[in-house]
């Protein structure tokens, strides 16, 4: 029997999986949320999922320690998607990749006037990416949560951060300023497990497919 691995992440993107993963005939054994286990049974014999944190799944599958991922787009372009097969976009866990300031920064002068920025993100890629494109010169602080928290306190002028609601921002008397792209999650595949183990794969791929309605 072929031995199929599926790397997610618990919260957001595993509650959305769920009706993919049932789409596919695949039901969890037990829920990461509840349990402490990091390999968790279904109710196939040949399919296992593996839970990591979510900016670890691309590197679960680009090494085939998972055949499949699944990842947000804000994560696969952090970490490149090197030696992924993107597939399919899920439609899941959507939201947007913003430019936030405190609210009464004047952004649009700032960068009119060719004003050095100083941004805090997670995404540090993806920041040095779009600021380049605008020919905005800036100073990046790598930090790993909290992003909201650093204008606040004179850690940055502007954030790039996820915004879903909003409320996030909304709390923090924030406001987003600019969107640097659409997000939602995509399923990753390795490519030699494509391969190898083609027919099971491909049965996953066209399942989470026709129920993401895509
Ligand atoms: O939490 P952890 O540090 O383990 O990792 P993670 O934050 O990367 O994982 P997780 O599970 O929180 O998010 C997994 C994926 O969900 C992300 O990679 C995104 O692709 C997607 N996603 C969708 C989001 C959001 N919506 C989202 N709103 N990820 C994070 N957020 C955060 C955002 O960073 C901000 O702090 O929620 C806050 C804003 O939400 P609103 O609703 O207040 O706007
Ligand atoms: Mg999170």
């Amino acid at each position: 029997m072929t031995q199929i691995t599926l790397a997610l992440s618990k919260g957001r993107i595993f509650e959305e999986t769920l009706p993919l993963l049932a789409a596919a005939g695949i039901t969890p054994s037990e829920s990461p949320e509840s349990s402490r286990k990091l390999i968790i049974g279904t109710n196939r014999p040949d399919v296992r999922l593996i839970i990591v944190r979510a900016s670890d799944v691309p590197t679960y599958v680009q090494h085939g320690a998972a055949d499949l991922g699944i990842a947000g787009k804000d994560v696969l372009m952090e970490h490149g998607g090197e030696g992924l097969y993107q597939p399919v976009d899920l439609n899941i866990a959507k939201c947007r990749m913003m430019v936030a300031t405190p609210v009464g920064f004047d952004y649009e002068g700032a960068v009119q006037r060719g004003a050095r920025l100083r941004v805090a993100t997670k995404y540090t890629d993806t920041a040095r990416l779009h600021f380049a494109a605008k020919g905005v010169h800036i100073d990046l602080i790598k930090l790993y949560g909290s992003m909201e928290l650093a204008p606040l306190v004179g850690l940055s002028d502007v954030i790039v951060d996820l915004v879903s609601t909003g409320g996030t921002l909304k709390a923090n008397n924030l406001v987003a300023v600019e969107e640097i792209c659409q997000i939602s999650s995509r399923l990753v595949v390795n490519q030699a497990a494509l391969k190898l183990k083609h027919g099971e794969i491909q049965l996953i791929i066209d399942a989470f497919r026709r129920a993401s309605g895509v």
